[in-house]
Protein backbone atom coordinates (compact mmCIF):
# COMPACT_ATOMS: atom_id res chain seq x y z
CA UNK A 1 0.00 0.00 0.00
CA UNK A 2 1.04 3.32 -0.63
CA UNK A 3 1.54 5.81 2.92
CA UNK A 4 0.97 9.46 3.43
CA UNK A 5 3.27 10.60 6.17
CA UNK A 6 2.60 14.59 6.79
CA UNK A 7 5.08 16.31 6.77
CA UNK A 8 6.54 14.36 3.83
CA UNK A 9 9.74 12.64 4.54
CA UNK A 10 12.87 12.63 2.65
CA UNK A 11 12.73 9.17 1.64
CA UNK A 12 10.22 6.47 2.15
CA UNK A 13 10.72 3.20 0.48
CA UNK A 14 8.45 0.05 0.63
CA UNK A 15 10.76 -3.13 0.57
CA UNK A 16 7.89 -5.82 0.25
CA UNK A 17 4.27 -4.81 0.45
CA UNK A 18 3.09 -7.70 2.64
CA UNK A 19 2.79 -7.20 6.55
CA UNK A 20 5.73 -8.65 8.55
CA UNK A 21 4.61 -6.40 11.81
CA UNK A 22 1.47 -6.50 13.80
CA UNK A 23 0.42 -4.92 17.30
CA UNK A 24 -2.01 -5.40 19.21
CA UNK A 25 -2.80 -5.62 22.95
CA UNK A 26 -0.30 -8.75 24.05
CA UNK A 27 2.21 -6.41 21.79
CA UNK A 28 5.76 -4.57 23.56
CA UNK A 29 7.38 -1.40 23.50
CA UNK A 30 10.64 -1.86 24.54
CA UNK A 31 11.83 1.25 26.90
CA UNK A 32 14.91 3.05 26.23
CA UNK A 33 16.69 5.20 28.03
CA UNK A 34 17.12 8.78 26.93
CA UNK A 35 14.01 8.12 24.41
CA UNK A 36 11.17 8.09 27.48
CA UNK A 37 9.27 11.22 25.87
CA UNK A 38 8.67 9.01 22.68
CA UNK A 39 8.11 5.87 24.41
CA UNK A 40 5.35 8.16 26.64
CA UNK A 41 4.14 9.22 22.98
CA UNK A 42 4.04 6.08 21.90
CA UNK A 43 1.77 4.10 24.52
CA UNK A 44 -0.83 7.54 24.60
CA UNK A 45 -1.18 6.92 21.35
CA UNK A 46 -1.72 2.76 21.72
CA UNK A 47 -4.00 3.52 24.72
CA UNK A 48 -6.00 6.67 23.11
CA UNK A 49 -6.18 5.89 19.28
CA UNK A 50 -6.64 2.28 19.42
CA UNK A 51 -7.52 1.23 23.03
CA UNK A 52 -4.44 -1.04 22.91
CA UNK A 53 -2.01 -1.60 26.55
CA UNK A 54 0.87 -3.31 25.10
CA UNK A 55 1.67 -6.13 27.77
CA UNK A 56 4.67 -7.53 25.98
CA UNK A 57 3.20 -11.40 25.66
CA UNK A 58 2.58 -12.10 22.10
CA UNK A 59 3.88 -10.53 18.51
CA UNK A 60 4.73 -6.85 17.42
CA UNK A 61 7.80 -4.73 19.05
CA UNK A 62 8.42 -1.62 19.15
CA UNK A 63 12.40 -0.37 19.57
CA UNK A 64 14.50 2.92 19.83
CA UNK A 65 18.09 2.60 19.31
CA UNK A 66 20.58 5.52 19.98
CA UNK A 67 22.22 5.77 16.56
CA UNK A 68 25.30 8.17 15.62
CA UNK A 69 25.79 7.88 12.47
CA UNK A 70 22.20 9.97 12.04
CA UNK A 71 23.40 13.45 12.23
CA UNK A 72 20.69 15.67 12.93
CA UNK A 73 19.40 15.56 16.18
CA UNK A 74 15.74 15.65 15.31
CA UNK A 75 16.64 13.31 12.69
CA UNK A 76 15.59 9.72 12.58
CA UNK A 77 15.11 6.37 10.94
CA UNK A 78 12.15 3.56 10.88
CA UNK A 79 13.54 0.18 10.01
CA UNK A 80 10.66 -3.00 9.62
CA UNK A 81 11.62 -6.58 9.98
CA UNK A 82 9.79 -9.37 10.95
CA UNK A 83 7.62 -8.72 14.21
CA UNK A 84 9.57 -5.43 14.43
CA UNK A 85 10.09 -1.68 14.04
CA UNK A 86 12.79 0.05 14.97
CA UNK A 87 13.56 3.46 14.90
CA UNK A 88 16.83 4.99 15.37
CA UNK A 89 17.71 8.14 16.21
CA UNK A 90 20.97 10.26 17.66
CA UNK A 91 18.42 12.60 19.98
CA UNK A 92 15.37 12.17 21.88
CA UNK A 93 13.80 14.80 19.62
CA UNK A 94 14.72 12.13 16.46
CA UNK A 95 13.02 9.27 18.62
CA UNK A 96 9.93 11.66 18.99
CA UNK A 97 9.75 12.21 15.30
CA UNK A 98 9.99 8.76 14.35
CA UNK A 99 6.81 7.92 16.66
CA UNK A 100 4.82 10.91 15.12
CA UNK A 101 5.75 9.01 11.40
CA UNK A 102 5.19 5.88 12.89
CA UNK A 103 1.98 6.74 14.39
CA UNK A 104 0.68 7.57 11.09
CA UNK A 105 1.72 4.11 9.69
CA UNK A 106 0.20 2.41 12.12
CA UNK A 107 -3.26 3.89 10.99
CA UNK A 108 -3.00 3.99 7.69
CA UNK A 109 -2.11 -0.09 8.14
CA UNK A 110 -4.64 -0.39 10.58
CA UNK A 111 -1.93 -2.19 13.03
CA UNK A 112 0.26 -4.10 10.34
CA UNK A 113 3.17 -2.77 8.45
CA UNK A 114 4.90 -4.12 5.64
CA UNK A 115 8.69 -4.22 5.48
CA UNK A 116 9.86 -0.65 5.02
CA UNK A 117 12.54 2.13 5.02
CA UNK A 118 12.59 5.46 6.52
CA UNK A 119 15.04 7.93 6.74
CA UNK A 120 14.34 11.46 8.10
CA UNK A 121 15.57 15.03 9.02
CA UNK A 122 14.34 18.53 8.87
CA UNK A 123 14.86 21.77 6.89
CA UNK A 124 14.54 23.85 9.68
CA UNK A 125 15.46 24.00 12.73
CA UNK A 126 12.67 26.79 13.25
CA UNK A 127 9.39 25.19 12.60
CA UNK A 128 6.90 27.46 14.44
CA UNK A 129 3.06 28.18 15.19
CA UNK A 130 1.87 31.34 16.42
CA UNK A 131 -1.60 31.87 18.93
CA UNK A 132 -2.84 34.74 19.15
CA UNK A 133 -4.61 34.39 22.43
CA UNK A 134 -4.78 37.73 23.40
CA UNK A 135 -8.02 38.83 20.71
CA UNK A 136 -9.38 35.57 21.86
CA UNK A 137 -8.89 33.91 25.53
CA UNK A 138 -8.10 30.10 24.56
CA UNK A 139 -8.35 27.69 27.42
CA UNK A 140 -5.30 25.74 28.67
CA UNK A 141 -6.89 22.46 27.71
CA UNK A 142 -7.66 24.44 24.02
CA UNK A 143 -3.88 25.34 23.92
CA UNK A 144 -2.81 21.86 24.66
CA UNK A 145 -4.95 20.94 21.57
CA UNK A 146 -2.96 22.89 19.99
CA UNK A 147 0.37 21.28 20.49
CA UNK A 148 -0.89 18.18 20.03
CA UNK A 149 -1.36 19.07 16.54
CA UNK A 150 2.35 20.81 16.26
CA UNK A 151 3.62 17.56 17.73
CA UNK A 152 1.87 15.62 14.71
CA UNK A 153 3.08 17.99 12.37
CA UNK A 154 6.75 18.10 13.63
CA UNK A 155 6.44 21.96 14.32
CA UNK A 156 8.78 22.65 17.28
CA UNK A 157 8.65 26.81 17.98
CA UNK A 158 5.19 27.73 19.63
CA UNK A 159 4.73 31.30 19.18
CA UNK A 160 2.58 32.48 22.13
CA UNK A 161 1.11 35.96 21.32
CA UNK A 162 -0.39 37.16 24.98
CA UNK A 163 -0.68 40.34 24.57
CA UNK A 164 -2.72 43.14 22.32
CA UNK A 165 -4.94 45.92 22.23
CA UNK A 166 -8.03 43.49 23.33
CA UNK A 167 -6.18 41.19 25.95
CA UNK A 168 -3.41 40.99 27.89
CA UNK A 169 -3.43 37.50 29.12
CA UNK A 170 -0.42 36.64 31.30
CA UNK A 171 -0.94 36.49 34.81
CA UNK A 172 2.22 39.12 36.51
CA UNK A 173 2.62 39.57 39.97
CA UNK A 174 4.58 42.60 39.62
CA UNK A 175 1.52 44.65 38.03
CA UNK A 176 -1.67 42.26 38.85
CA UNK A 177 -3.94 44.82 36.90
CA UNK A 178 -2.22 44.03 33.04
CA UNK A 179 -4.33 40.46 33.39
CA UNK A 180 -6.90 41.62 36.04
CA UNK A 181 -8.32 44.23 33.95
CA UNK A 182 -6.35 44.23 30.99
CA UNK A 183 -7.90 40.62 30.16
CA UNK A 184 -11.45 41.48 30.20
CA UNK A 185 -13.27 43.31 27.40
CA UNK A 186 -16.59 44.53 27.29
CA UNK A 187 -17.93 43.19 24.09
CA UNK A 188 -16.25 41.67 20.71
CA UNK A 189 -16.28 41.76 17.36
CA UNK A 190 -19.10 39.22 17.07
CA UNK A 191 -21.34 40.35 19.88
CA UNK A 192 -22.30 42.42 22.88
CA UNK A 193 -21.53 39.40 25.07
CA UNK A 194 -17.52 40.91 27.63
CA UNK A 195 -14.97 38.35 26.79
CA UNK A 196 -11.78 37.45 28.65
CA UNK A 197 -9.73 35.51 30.26
CA UNK A 198 -5.96 35.05 31.96
CA UNK A 199 -3.35 32.35 32.36
CA UNK A 200 -2.24 31.90 35.97
CA UNK A 201 1.17 31.07 36.85
CA UNK A 202 0.58 27.65 36.99
CA UNK A 203 -1.44 27.34 33.83
CA UNK A 204 1.53 28.71 32.03
CA UNK A 205 4.18 26.27 34.05
CA UNK A 206 1.70 23.51 32.69
CA UNK A 207 1.57 24.44 29.32
CA UNK A 208 5.63 24.34 29.15
CA UNK A 209 5.98 21.75 30.43
CA UNK A 210 3.06 20.00 27.85
CA UNK A 211 5.47 21.61 25.16
CA UNK A 212 8.51 19.94 26.54
CA UNK A 213 7.21 17.07 26.54
CA UNK A 214 6.58 17.46 22.63
CA UNK A 215 9.71 19.03 21.82
CA UNK A 216 7.98 22.26 21.57
CA UNK A 217 9.72 25.30 22.92
CA UNK A 218 7.29 28.08 24.51
CA UNK A 219 8.05 32.01 22.83
CA UNK A 220 6.06 34.43 24.61
CA UNK A 221 4.99 37.77 23.40
CA UNK A 222 4.98 40.61 24.65
CA UNK A 223 3.67 43.25 22.19
CA UNK A 224 5.23 46.83 22.34
CA UNK A 225 5.18 49.32 21.99
CA UNK A 226 2.30 49.30 19.75
CA UNK A 227 -0.61 47.14 20.65
CA UNK A 228 -0.70 48.17 24.29
CA UNK A 229 -4.58 49.20 25.01
CA UNK A 230 -5.16 46.37 27.64
CA UNK A 231 -1.77 47.18 29.31
CA UNK A 232 -2.76 50.32 29.09
CA UNK A 233 -6.60 50.35 30.25
CA UNK A 234 -4.74 48.80 33.43
CA UNK A 235 -1.89 51.81 33.88
CA UNK A 236 -2.76 54.84 32.30
CA UNK A 237 0.12 56.31 33.01
CA UNK A 238 1.52 54.61 30.56
CA UNK A 239 0.33 56.43 27.38
CA UNK A 240 0.92 59.89 26.46
CA UNK A 241 -2.53 61.03 27.13
CA UNK A 242 -2.71 59.15 30.44
CA UNK A 243 -6.67 59.15 29.82
CA UNK A 244 -8.62 56.04 31.43
CA UNK A 245 -9.43 54.23 28.18
CA UNK A 246 -11.17 50.99 27.50
CA UNK A 247 -9.67 47.68 26.77
CA UNK A 248 -10.21 47.40 22.40
CA UNK A 249 -13.58 45.97 21.91
CA UNK A 250 -12.80 45.89 18.21
CA UNK A 251 -10.04 44.93 15.77
CA UNK A 252 -8.21 47.86 14.00
CA UNK A 253 -4.41 49.54 14.49
CA UNK A 254 -4.75 51.27 18.08
CA UNK A 255 -3.49 54.81 18.01
CA UNK A 256 -2.92 54.64 22.07
CA UNK A 257 0.77 53.35 22.39
CA UNK A 258 3.20 53.39 24.90
CA UNK A 259 4.33 57.43 25.98
CA UNK A 260 8.47 56.55 24.94
CA UNK A 261 8.83 59.88 26.51
CA UNK A 262 8.79 58.98 30.13
CA UNK A 263 10.99 57.42 31.92
CA UNK A 264 8.63 55.26 34.09
CA UNK A 265 7.30 53.68 31.18
CA UNK A 266 10.58 52.23 30.42
CA UNK A 267 10.78 50.93 34.65
CA UNK A 268 7.58 49.60 34.25
CA UNK A 269 8.46 47.47 31.26
CA UNK A 270 11.62 46.35 32.32
CA UNK A 271 9.79 44.68 35.36
CA UNK A 272 7.17 43.28 33.32
CA UNK A 273 9.90 41.37 30.91
CA UNK A 274 12.16 40.46 33.61
CA UNK A 275 8.79 38.56 35.17
CA UNK A 276 7.86 37.18 31.83
CA UNK A 277 11.53 36.38 31.41
CA UNK A 278 11.66 34.15 34.60
CA UNK A 279 8.46 31.85 33.48
CA UNK A 280 9.79 31.01 30.13
CA UNK A 281 12.81 28.48 30.27
CA UNK A 282 13.73 28.36 26.29
CA UNK A 283 15.26 31.52 26.25
CA UNK A 284 13.34 33.07 23.15
CA UNK A 285 11.26 36.01 23.49
CA UNK A 286 9.38 37.96 20.74
CA UNK A 287 9.47 41.46 21.82
CA UNK A 288 6.26 42.32 18.43
CA UNK A 289 7.31 46.24 17.83
CA UNK A 290 4.74 45.75 14.88
CA UNK A 291 2.19 48.52 13.58
CA UNK A 292 3.28 51.52 16.01
CA UNK A 293 1.52 54.52 14.60
CA UNK A 294 2.99 57.44 15.86
CA UNK A 295 0.20 60.23 16.27
CA UNK A 296 0.42 60.31 19.74
CA UNK A 297 4.12 61.06 19.73
CA UNK A 298 3.52 63.90 17.71
CA UNK A 299 1.80 65.98 20.26
CA UNK A 300 3.18 64.39 23.32
CA UNK A 301 5.27 66.56 25.39
CA UNK A 302 7.69 63.81 26.97
CA UNK A 303 8.21 62.17 23.54
CA UNK A 304 9.18 65.74 21.85
CA UNK A 305 11.30 66.52 24.52
CA UNK A 306 13.06 62.95 24.65
CA UNK A 307 13.46 63.64 20.61
CA UNK A 308 14.82 66.94 20.96
CA UNK A 309 17.29 65.87 23.77
CA UNK A 310 18.22 62.58 21.48
CA UNK A 311 18.14 64.63 18.17
CA UNK A 312 16.17 62.05 16.61
CA UNK A 313 14.69 63.43 12.93
CA UNK A 314 11.16 61.71 13.28
CA UNK A 315 8.82 59.87 15.71
CA UNK A 316 10.01 56.43 13.95
CA UNK A 317 13.60 56.75 15.50
CA UNK A 318 11.28 57.03 19.04
CA UNK A 319 10.51 53.28 18.12
CA UNK A 320 13.86 52.43 17.38
CA UNK A 321 14.82 54.13 20.73
CA UNK A 322 12.33 51.68 22.12
CA UNK A 323 12.68 48.44 20.58
CA UNK A 324 16.62 48.57 21.36
CA UNK A 325 16.39 49.47 24.46
CA UNK A 326 14.33 46.65 25.20
CA UNK A 327 15.69 43.90 23.29
CA UNK A 328 19.17 45.23 24.57
CA UNK A 329 17.77 44.61 28.31
CA UNK A 330 16.50 40.90 26.96
CA UNK A 331 20.16 40.06 25.26
CA UNK A 332 22.05 40.82 28.18
CA UNK A 333 19.73 38.17 30.46
CA UNK A 334 20.88 35.35 27.42
CA UNK A 335 17.52 35.68 25.81
CA UNK A 336 17.29 35.25 21.77
CA UNK A 337 14.85 38.09 21.05
CA UNK A 338 12.26 38.22 18.04
CA UNK A 339 10.78 41.51 16.81
CA UNK A 340 8.31 41.59 13.59
CA UNK A 341 9.66 43.05 10.46
CA UNK A 342 8.27 46.25 10.18
CA UNK A 343 9.87 46.89 13.38
CA UNK A 344 12.91 46.74 12.06
CA UNK A 345 16.19 49.07 11.49
CA UNK A 346 19.53 48.99 10.88
CA UNK A 347 21.46 49.13 13.98
CA UNK A 348 24.54 48.06 15.45
CA UNK A 349 22.65 47.70 18.81
CA UNK A 350 20.65 44.95 17.03
CA UNK A 351 22.44 43.12 15.24
CA UNK A 352 21.52 39.99 17.10
CA UNK A 353 17.55 40.46 16.88
CA UNK A 354 15.90 37.98 15.14
CA UNK A 355 13.36 39.53 12.43
CA UNK A 356 9.99 37.51 11.76
CA UNK A 357 8.92 38.49 8.12
CA UNK A 358 5.37 39.26 7.43
CA UNK A 359 4.69 42.06 5.08
CA UNK A 360 7.36 41.18 3.37
CA UNK A 361 9.74 39.35 1.57
CA UNK A 362 13.32 39.57 3.25
CA UNK A 363 15.25 41.99 1.03
CA UNK A 364 18.84 42.61 0.19
CA UNK A 365 19.92 44.69 3.37
CA UNK A 366 18.82 42.55 5.85
CA UNK A 367 21.24 40.19 4.47
CA UNK A 368 23.01 39.43 7.64
CA UNK A 369 19.93 39.28 10.22
CA UNK A 370 18.28 35.65 11.06
CA UNK A 371 15.10 35.72 9.92
CA UNK A 372 12.14 33.86 10.27
CA UNK A 373 9.89 33.85 6.97
CA UNK A 374 5.81 34.41 8.05
CA UNK A 375 4.81 36.63 5.14
CA UNK A 376 0.92 36.68 5.03
CA UNK A 377 -0.10 35.86 1.87
CA UNK A 378 1.38 32.62 2.60
CA UNK A 379 1.35 32.02 6.00
CA UNK A 380 -1.63 33.93 7.78
CA UNK A 381 -3.84 31.48 8.89
CA UNK A 382 -6.38 33.59 9.71
CA UNK A 383 -6.82 34.48 6.52
CA UNK A 384 -9.97 33.33 4.54
CA UNK A 385 -9.58 30.48 2.49
CA UNK A 386 -10.62 32.07 -0.88
CA UNK A 387 -7.46 34.55 -0.05
CA UNK A 388 -4.80 31.66 0.80
CA UNK A 389 -6.18 28.39 -0.32
CA UNK A 390 -5.08 25.12 0.58
CA UNK A 391 -3.95 24.89 -3.19
CA UNK A 392 -1.48 27.78 -2.49
CA UNK A 393 -0.20 26.58 0.82
CA UNK A 394 0.74 23.43 -1.00
CA UNK A 395 2.49 25.48 -3.76
CA UNK A 396 4.06 27.84 -1.17
CA UNK A 397 7.55 28.55 -2.19
CA UNK A 398 10.21 30.48 0.03
CA UNK A 399 13.72 31.61 -0.91
CA UNK A 400 15.62 31.02 2.55
CA UNK A 401 19.40 31.72 2.76
CA UNK A 402 21.98 30.58 5.32
CA UNK A 403 20.63 32.75 7.91
CA UNK A 404 16.96 31.73 7.39
CA UNK A 405 16.09 30.00 10.44
CA UNK A 406 12.95 28.96 9.57
CA UNK A 407 9.16 29.55 8.51
CA UNK A 408 6.25 29.85 11.23
CA UNK A 409 2.51 30.18 10.75
CA UNK A 410 0.42 32.42 12.29
CA UNK A 411 -3.17 32.48 13.64
CA UNK A 412 -4.23 35.99 14.29
CA UNK A 413 -7.54 35.75 16.11
CA UNK A 414 -9.44 38.43 15.43
CA UNK A 415 -12.16 36.61 13.73
CA UNK A 416 -11.39 33.25 15.79
CA UNK A 417 -13.25 33.69 18.68
CA UNK A 418 -12.88 29.51 19.70
CA UNK A 419 -10.84 26.17 18.93
CA UNK A 420 -13.74 25.19 16.94
CA UNK A 421 -13.15 27.85 14.12
CA UNK A 422 -9.07 27.62 14.95
CA UNK A 423 -9.45 23.97 13.63
CA UNK A 424 -10.87 24.83 10.61
CA UNK A 425 -8.43 27.66 9.76
CA UNK A 426 -5.53 25.12 10.54
CA UNK A 427 -6.80 21.87 9.49
CA UNK A 428 -5.56 21.01 6.24
CA UNK A 429 -3.60 23.99 5.90
CA UNK A 430 -1.35 23.13 8.21
CA UNK A 431 -0.52 20.22 6.13
CA UNK A 432 0.86 21.82 3.43
CA UNK A 433 2.95 24.46 5.36
CA UNK A 434 4.75 21.78 7.98
CA UNK A 435 5.85 20.40 4.44
CA UNK A 436 7.74 23.88 3.64
CA UNK A 437 9.13 23.58 7.17
CA UNK A 438 10.45 19.86 7.85
CA UNK A 439 10.55 18.45 4.14
CA UNK A 440 13.83 18.64 2.26
CA UNK A 441 12.07 17.15 -0.85
CA UNK A 442 9.13 19.38 -1.69
CA UNK A 443 7.57 16.01 -3.61
CA UNK A 444 3.97 16.29 -2.38
CA UNK A 445 1.84 18.65 -4.65
CA UNK A 446 -2.05 19.81 -4.26
CA UNK A 447 -2.90 17.15 -6.40
CA UNK A 448 -1.22 14.40 -4.67
CA UNK A 449 -2.95 15.28 -1.58
CA UNK A 450 -6.51 15.42 -2.54
CA UNK A 451 -6.30 12.48 -4.44
CA UNK A 452 -6.40 10.59 -0.87
CA UNK A 453 -6.83 12.57 1.71
CA UNK A 454 -7.83 10.09 4.18
CA UNK A 455 -5.11 9.46 5.82
CA UNK A 456 -4.07 12.90 7.36
CA UNK A 457 -7.56 13.64 8.47
CA UNK A 458 -7.61 10.32 10.06
CA UNK A 459 -4.32 11.33 12.44
CA UNK A 460 -5.29 14.61 13.27
CA UNK A 461 -8.44 13.61 13.83
CA UNK A 462 -7.00 11.99 17.10
CA UNK A 463 -6.24 14.90 18.50
CA UNK A 464 -9.82 15.84 17.96
CA UNK A 465 -9.98 19.62 16.32
CA UNK A 466 -12.52 20.84 14.41
CA UNK A 467 -10.88 20.88 10.62
CA UNK A 468 -12.33 22.44 6.80
CA UNK A 469 -12.86 19.57 4.04
CA UNK A 470 -10.25 19.88 0.88
CA UNK A 471 -12.53 21.24 -1.39
CA UNK A 472 -13.94 23.59 0.61
CA UNK A 473 -10.10 24.71 1.46
CA UNK A 474 -9.38 25.24 -2.29
CA UNK A 475 -12.80 27.04 -3.42
CA UNK A 476 -13.87 27.83 -7.06
CA UNK A 477 -13.73 31.44 -7.87
CA UNK A 478 -17.20 32.92 -6.80
CA UNK A 479 -17.03 30.69 -3.73
CA UNK A 480 -13.24 32.48 -3.08
CA UNK A 481 -14.92 35.79 -3.66
CA UNK A 482 -17.96 35.77 -1.50
CA UNK A 483 -15.04 34.04 1.57
CA UNK A 484 -12.82 36.99 1.16
CA UNK A 485 -15.80 39.79 0.90
CA UNK A 486 -17.09 38.74 3.78
CA UNK A 487 -13.89 38.41 5.81
CA UNK A 488 -13.48 42.12 4.55
CA UNK A 489 -17.13 43.48 5.40
CA UNK A 490 -16.20 42.34 9.15
CA UNK A 491 -13.14 44.82 9.07
CA UNK A 492 -15.50 47.57 8.19
CA UNK A 493 -17.10 49.07 11.50
CA UNK A 494 -18.78 52.77 13.02
CA UNK A 495 -15.53 52.25 15.55
CA UNK A 496 -13.32 53.09 12.85
CA UNK A 497 -15.16 56.60 12.72
CA UNK A 498 -15.26 56.83 16.59
CA UNK A 499 -11.28 56.34 16.41
CA UNK A 500 -11.49 59.52 14.39
CA UNK A 501 -13.51 61.66 16.79
CA UNK A 502 -11.65 60.09 19.91
CA UNK A 503 -8.37 60.81 18.36
CA UNK A 504 -9.17 64.83 17.71
CA UNK A 505 -9.57 64.72 21.56
CA UNK A 506 -6.68 63.30 22.34
CA UNK A 507 -5.05 65.20 20.14
CA UNK A 508 -6.24 68.78 21.81
CA UNK A 509 -5.61 66.89 25.62
CA UNK A 510 -1.79 66.64 24.72
CA UNK A 511 -1.48 70.08 23.30
CA UNK A 512 -2.97 71.13 26.43
CA UNK A 513 -0.49 69.44 28.15
CA UNK A 514 1.52 70.89 26.32
CA UNK A 515 1.40 73.79 26.93
CA UNK A 516 1.08 73.72 30.47
CA UNK A 517 4.75 71.97 30.96
CA UNK A 518 5.54 75.56 28.62
CA UNK A 519 4.12 77.64 31.59
CA UNK A 520 1.70 78.88 29.64
CA UNK A 521 -2.28 78.32 28.87
CA UNK A 522 -4.43 78.46 25.50
CA UNK A 523 -5.90 81.68 26.20
CA UNK A 524 -2.47 83.35 26.86
C1 LIG B 1 -1.32 42.18 11.29
S1 LIG B 1 1.21 40.86 11.53
C2 LIG B 1 -0.96 42.10 12.63
C3 LIG B 1 -1.92 41.55 13.59
C4 LIG B 1 -3.25 41.21 12.95
C5 LIG B 1 -3.06 40.58 11.60
C6 LIG B 1 -4.36 40.19 10.96
C7 LIG B 1 1.37 41.66 12.70
C8 LIG B 1 2.67 41.59 13.22
N1 LIG B 1 0.30 42.36 13.11
O1 LIG B 1 -2.06 42.45 14.66
O2 LIG B 1 -3.93 40.37 13.81
O3 LIG B 1 -2.38 41.50 10.77
O4 LIG B 1 -4.17 39.37 9.84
Amino acid sequence: MDFLIIPEPCELKIISPSPVVTFSDASAVCFAQGFEKAFDELIRFFENTFELSPDGTGMGVVCFEKSDSIQSDEGYVIKTHFNTVTIFAKGAAGAFYGVQTLKQLLIQGNLSLPELEIHDSPRFEHRGLMLDSARYFFPPDDVKKILDTMALHKLNRFHWHLTDDQGFRIELYSALLLAQIGGFRAYTNFNRTPHGGFYSKKDIEEIIQYAAERFIKVIPEIDSPGHVLAAVSAYPKLSCCEKQLDVATHSGVKHDVLCVGKKSTFDFMFTVFDEVCSMFPDKIIHIGGDEVPTVRWKSCPDCQRLMKEKGFEDEDELRRYYLEKISEHLEKKGFDVIMWDDGLFESEKNKNTIRQYWETKPSKKDENAKKIISFSELFYLDLPHGKTSLKKCFDGQIEPDENTLGVEACLWTEYVPNIEKAGKMLIPRLAALSCIAWSKKRGLGFKEFKKNPLPYYQSVGTVGLSFTKPGKATPNKIAALCSVAAFEKRRLHWQGLKNIIDDKKTTRLLEAKAAKQKGETKND
